[in-house]
C-alpha cells in the first residue's frame, strides 16, 4: 500500500531554557545558564515544519508538556499554593526546579520508538513511549508523551501505543535517536536498526565487552532496552540489525546515534568513527536489506573529511534525511553546518555524488542547537499508509491555517527572554496553563495536561 513518512515535530515550550542539565550533551554543558528566548525557539521550530509542508512532505505537531512541573515539586514535600511551591524550590531546591522546567520534550526523536505496520507482528504501527531514565528532567516527560501519543494515535484497530520501559538501568530507552529504519521505500517491508551504548548482564554475547564502554560518560541506551522493543513491536529478528555505538563517540559527545548517523530509505550516512566494527555493521545491514529487497546506498565519512569533533559541534548527521514528493532525498541541515567550511564542501560532495540525494537545505534551529537538540532531534518519523493516515487524529496535521494559527498563538504566549531564575514566576505557570489549554483546541487533542484532568 501507498505509505508515507510523516515527521511529528515537538512545538518548544514557553520554558525553553539553558539549564546544563544533560550529561555528556556538550552543548548543554557549553550553554549553561545563558538566556534563551523562547519565542525565537518555537517560531524556528515552526519555521521548519512549515519548510517541509511547503515541500509535500507530510508535517505534524506535538505539543509542548507542562513546565514547570507541579507535581513533581510537590512529591519533595513543598507544600503550599502553586507560587509557594515555586518559591520555596527556587530557594532550597533550585537545580530540581530546572530539572521540572526544563522544555526538553521539544526533541521528539526522543518520545518514542515506532515500528511501521508492514514490519511487526500483527499489521499495526507500534509505538513505545521512551522511558528516558537516564535523566530525570527527560523521565518526567513520558506519562504526558504517553498520553499525546495515545490520543493521536487512538484507534487500536491501526496502532498500538506501548507503555515505557521499566524504568531502570537495564532498559533504558531514549526512543527513535537511537532507532533507524532503512527499506527500499517508506512503505516496503524494512529492516529495524538498533544502536545501543550500554548494556548489562543479561546481555549476550552479541552486545560486545566491557571494554567497549565510554569513560568520560554514560551510554543511554542499552542492547537490552532496544531488544525490549524489538519483541513489543513483534519485528521479525531476521530484519534487525543491532549495533553498538563507539564508545570513542559517545565521549566526544554523541550522546545519541541521531548525532553520527542518519537514514532513509535505502540510504545510510554514517561517521566512520560511529559504531563498533562499523564495516561488519554496514555488511549487515547490506545483507539483510537485500533479503527485503533493498539496496544498501551507505554513505561513509571519514575522519580525515570530517572529524568526531566538528560533526558534534556541527550537528552535521543530526540532518533530516527526507524523500520529497518526486522521490529524490532532501538533507534538512542545521544552517551551522553551511558556516562550516569542512563539513559544508563534504555535504555539498555528497549531494553531487550518484546517489538519492539532491538537495540540502540550510535551517535555523540556532535556539535548539545550544541545548544539543538539532533537526532530527525535533521530529519523530512515523511511516504511515493511506489507511493510516486516514484514522489518526487529523488536526495535529500542520496546514497552512494551523502554522498561521500557531505562529499568531507562540506572539501572544511566548516571553522572548528566559534566564533560568525566571522559571519560579508564577506568572509563567499561570501563562503556560492559558496557553497550553488553547493549544490541545487548536490541535484537537483533548485533555492531557495534568493541570486540565
Ligand atoms: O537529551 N538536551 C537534550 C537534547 C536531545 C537531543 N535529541 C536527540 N539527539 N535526538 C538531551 O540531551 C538539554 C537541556 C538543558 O540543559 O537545559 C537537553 O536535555
Amino acid at each position: 500500500m501507498n505509505a508515507r513518512e510523516v515527521n511529528f515535530d515537538g512545538l518548544v515550550g514557553l520554558t525553553h531554557s539553558y539549564a546544563g542539565l544533560a550529561s555528556g550533551n556538550l552543548a548543554s554543558a557549553k550553554n549553561a545558564l545563558q538566556t534563551s528566548n523562547p519565542r525565537s525557539a518555537a517560531l524556528e521550530g515552526l519555521a521548519k515544519m512549515k519548510k517541509l509542508a511547503d515541500l509535500g512532505i507530510p508535517q505534524a505537531v506535538l505539543p509542548p508538556h507542562e513546565r514547570p512541573d507541579l507535581t513533581e515539586l510537590r512529591l519533595t514535600g513543598h507544600r503550599g499554593s502553586d507560587a509557594e511551591v515555586l518559591e520555596a524550590a527556587a530557594k532550597e531546591t533550585p537545580s530540581f526546579l530546572l530539572a521540572c522546567s526544563s522544555a526538553s520534550a521539544m526533541w521528539t526523536a526522543n518520545a518514542a520508538t515506532v515500528s511501521p505496520s508492514t514490519d511487526t507482528w500483527d499489521g499495526r504501527v507500534h509505538i513505545t513511549v521512551a522511558n528516558m531514565m537516564s535523566h530525570y528532567h527527560r523521565k518526567i516527560e513520558a506519562p504526558t508523551s504517553g498520553r499525546i501519543l495515545r490520543s493521536i494515535f487512538a484507534d487500536d484497530g491501526f496502532f498500538c501505543v506501548h507503555d515505557p520501559l521499566p524504568s531502570i538501568t537495564m532498559f533504558a530507552d531514549e526512543g527513535a535517536a537511537n532507532h533507524t529504519r532503512l527499506a527500499k521505500r517508506h512503505g516496503d517491508p524494512g529492516v529495524e536498526f538498533f544502536v545501543f551504548g550500554n548494556y548489562t548482564i543479561d546481555a549476550d554475547a552479541a552486545a560486545g565487552s566491557p571494554e567497549q564502554l565510554p569513560k568520560r560518560f554514560r551510554a543511554r541506551q542499552t542492547y537490552e532496552a532496544s531488544r525490549a522493543i524489538a519483541r513489543s513491536h513483534g519485528l521479525d529478528p531476521d530484519r534487525i540489525v543491532y549495533a553498538q555505538q563507539s564508545p570513542d563517540a559517545i565521549d566526544a559527545g554523541v550522546f545519541h546515534n541521531d548525532v553520527i548517523s542518519v537514514g532513509n530509505e535505502n540510504v545510510l550516512m554514517y561517521h566512520a568513527g560511529a559504531f563498533v566494527g562499523s564495516d561488519e555493521v554496514i555488511a549487515e545491514l547490506d545483507r539483510r536489506t537485500k533479503a527485503v529487497g533493498a539496496e544498501l546506498i551507505p554513505i561513509r565519512v571519514d575522519e580525515k573529511q570530517v572529524s568526531l569533533e566538528d560533526a558534534v559541534s556541527t550537528y552535521m548527521f543530526n540532518s533530516q534525511l527526507v524523500t520529497k514528493p518526486d522521490g529524490k532525498m532532501l538533507f534538512v541541515t542545521p544552517i551551522e553546518c553551511q558556516e562550516h567550511d569542512a563539513v559544508r564542501e563534504t555535504l555539498e560532495a555528497i549531494v553531487a555524488t550518484d546517489n538519492p540525494i539532491d538537495e540540502i537545505a540550510y535551517i535555523n534551529v540556532r535556539q535548539s542547537m545550544r541545548n544539543g537538540g538539532g533537526p532530527a532531534c525535533l521530529r519523530l518519523r512515523v511511516v504511515l499508509n493511506d489507511a493510516e493516515l486516514a484514522r489518526l487524529n487529523a488536526s495535529v496535521l500542520l496546514t497552512d491555517s494551523l502554522y498561521e494559527s500557531l505562529v499568531a498563538w507562540v506572539g501572544t504566549h511566548y516571553r522572548d527572554a528566559l534566564d533560568p531564575k525566571d522559571l519560579s514566576d508564577p506568572r509563567l505557570l499561570a501563562e503556560g496553563r492559558t496557553a497550553l489549554d488553547e493549544l490541545t483546541q487548536l490541535l484537537g487533542l483533548g485533555s492531557i495536561y495534568p493541570f486540565q484532568l
